[in-house]
């Protein structure tokens, strides 16, 4: 009957046979295919469970009593109306002057994004966002903004997860149709690290809106407008929330700071909504905005910009949920918080503790008190499967003023700096990232720039340089090729230019560029690229979500489709067995499709043959199998 069904179905006429296909076109779950794909998951449940994941080897474990994260039951009635309606039913200026007659102060959760990307380096699988999803739907209706795409999330999913970030976007968005969804988008860097061509941007976009977000926090790593336009266009064209974004650095009430004054803020605020925003986003990605800052800058965009605004920070300092209250106080319309159990640190204030706050007050959010809660109860059981994933940060630190590291980055670095031997010299690391930003002539320093930042840093520490060793033009320096490429030109420009002494010794006399990267990029042939694509995949047709992968990170696209051969929907075991595999006795039924589910019980391990295999007994569906592998230990 499998073969019958598969020779019949258009999409198999058309030749257009893929993994996606097998998994998402559920009249073909008939037994064989089921089979095969319970075949690969049975494999890679083994693999995992004699020879470990190497992501968590070593790491620390979830602990043994720990609750396995159930959500919530759903209600049976459909999910209040939310902001997804207005925007769906009025198009994205409805949902800016909406904001702008709300009393209350609106919120974003980020947990399914920069939550996780803060506090455990990116790694919360789909399943844990996917099973919460409806109780937001139901439950938290009142949220402006789900916060769940884009960032670190992409190529993470791809890279570590072993799963597609976009099946991720359109499972959360199926489950959650009443909240918008919201991505961060680094414009023309897309979700990567480097510059992508105009039409390539563009495609992204599009497909981003087509799977399924619906604000796009577009922003540039140097706070460079020209350099943001493509994306901000595509976003409009398409129909979805432009939440055109400053990056906030340094301190505006610094007369130390000058470069990153009032003035400048207000000005790029206006350049943003002369191109079109509709939403204007602060974005303190290190949190460094203080109170008594929020107070004057939110005050002068409101009045003088007159777009709603959107606010986001992170907590490393410890105080940053005072900067949220000033910035309400303030007038700021939108905020982003985590909800409490993926709150603070490098991550953002908790979202319960600001609605507690505000109750009582005119901006009282309207959130249920008691939703929340159950909601971060959830979330604190998902927190501890990932015990591999957490970092050594234990308190807010004033050092954030010193290094001015984004949050997502912090624990990034510090791992690197491990990685490299210098745990015990963070503190230098830090001095070295101040020291770095000063030489580059004090720029903004988020995704990419921030990286670039850190790498000289870490090499600075590595190799025991001084910021005057390094612009010592007598002094030979090797510069990381991060730095060489970002002082050509190929992120952009900083305002007033990058520092000309040291981009003559890093570039050895070679011409930087100072136009838009974007510019001197051909365009990609979409088209040419596909088949060239579909060649390498032996033949299997290639999508626009796929094609999309592919252009953001060929070399992690094509791994992941080759694992995807070999191990099947991973993304549908439950965390635990897919960083630990299974106890023998342990039982599970992961869910192929709506109704279509596997029963998997692990009998026993078999001890290692002479030819270095291990056999591990299994119970698919009530029916023994065996499954050999390799003993890697
Ligand atoms: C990675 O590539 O870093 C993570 C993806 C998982 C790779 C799978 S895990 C089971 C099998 N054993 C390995 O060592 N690699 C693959
Ligand atoms: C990202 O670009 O991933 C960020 O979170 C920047 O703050
Ligand atoms: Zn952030």
């Amino acid at each position: 009957a499998f073969v019958e069904n598969l020779l019949k179905h258009p999409t198999f006429l058309n030749n257009t046979y893929t993994t996606k296909f097998i998994d998402t076109t559920p009249e073909l779950f008939d037994f064989r295919r089921r089979r095969d794909r319970a075949t690969k998951l049975l494999n890679y449940i083994a693999d995992i469970t004699v020879n470990g994941h190497p992501d968590v080897e070593g790491r620390p474990k979830p602990s043994a009593h720990a609750k396995l994260p159930k959500a919530p039951r759903q209600r049976a009635e459909t999910a209040p109306k939310g902001t997804r309606q207005i925007l769906d039913e009025h198009g994205p200026k409805a949902v800016a002057d909406w904001m702008l007659d709300q009393k209350r102060l609106l919120l974003t959760d980020t947990t399914m994004r920069d939550g996780h990307q803060s506090l455990l380096a990116t790694r919360m699988r789909s399943a844990d966002m996917i099973a919460i999803a409806p109780t937001y739907a139901h439950e938290l209706s009142g949220l402006f903004s789900v916060e769940c795409w884009g960032g670190a999330t992409f190529d993470v999913a791809y890279r570590f997860l072993q799963e597609c970030p976009w099946q991720r976007l359109r499972d959360i968005r199926e489950r959650m149709p009443n909240i918008m969804t919201q991505m961060l988008l680094r414009a023309s860097n897309g979700v990567g690290y480097t510059n992508y061509p105009d039409n390539v941007v563009q495609f992204f976009v599009k497909q981003a809106a087509e799977s399924g977000v619906d604000v796009f926090r577009v922003f540039d790593s140097l706070n460079w407008v020209e350099n943001m336009r493509v994306a901000m266009d595509a976003v409009i064209e398409n129909g979805k929330v432009c939440e055109g974004t400053i990056c906030y650095t340094g301190d505006i009430l610094d007369p130390d700071r000058a470069k990153y004054d009032l003035k400048y803020y207000v000005d790029m605020g206006k350049q943003l909504r002369d191109g079109g925003a509709h939403v204007l986003g602060v974005k303190d990605m290190a949190g460094l905005l203080k109170p008594a800052g929020a107070r004057v800058l939110i005050k002068a965009l409101k009045e003088e910009v007159g777009l709603p605004i959107h606010f986001h920070t992170h907590d490393t300092s410890g105080i940053s949920g005072a900067t949220v209250l000033a910035a309400a106080e303030a007038g700021v319309d939108a905020a982003d918080a985590a909800m409490d159990a993926f709150s603070g640190l490098t991550a953002q204030p908790p979202l319960g503790s600001i609605v507690e706050a505000l109750e009582n007050t005119e901006r009282a959010t309207g959130l249920d008190r008691a939703s929340l809660r159950r909601v971060s109860e959830y979330w604190e059981d998902v927190r501890e499967q990932y015990a591999a994933f957490e970092t050594t940060m234990k308190s807010g630190s004033s050092e954030v003023w010193l290094h001015e590291m984004p949050g997502g980055q912090f624990t990034n670095l510090k791992a690197q700096a491990r990685s490299l031997g210098l745990e015990e010299r963070w503190h230098e690391v830090a001095q070295a990232y101040a020291d770095a930003n000063q030489m580059f002539g004090d720029i903004v320093k988020v995704t990419p720039s921030s990286k670039v930042v850190g790498d000289m840093a870490l090499m600075m520490v590595s190799q025991g340089l001084t910021r005057a060793d390094v612009e010592d033009p007598k002094k030979d320096v090797a510069f990381p090729d991060s730095v060489i490429d970002m002082l050509r030109g190929n992120l952009g420009q900083p305002p007033g230019g990058w520092p000309k002494p040291l981009v003559k010794k890093v570039l050895k006399g070679e011409k930087p560029s100072t136009d838009r990267p974007g510019a001197h990029l051909p365009p990609v042939d979409l088209e040419a690229t596909r088949k060239d694509l579909s060649e390498q995949l032996n033949g299997w047709n290639v999508d626009d979500e796929d094609l999309n992968g592919y252009l953001m990170y060929p070399k992690v696209f094509l791994d992941y489709m080759g694992r995807h051969r070999d191990y099947g929907p991973v993304r549908i075991l439950p965390t635990h067995v897919y960083f630990y595999g299974m106890e023998p006795g342990e039982e599970i039924q992961p869910e192929l499709a709506q109704g279509k589910t596997l029963v998997i019980r692990l009998q026993a391990i078999g001890d290692t043959t002479e030819e270095g295999e291990v056999r591990v007994f299994f119970e698919l569906n009530g029916q023994p199998r065996v499954i050999r592998v390799p003993d890697r230990k």
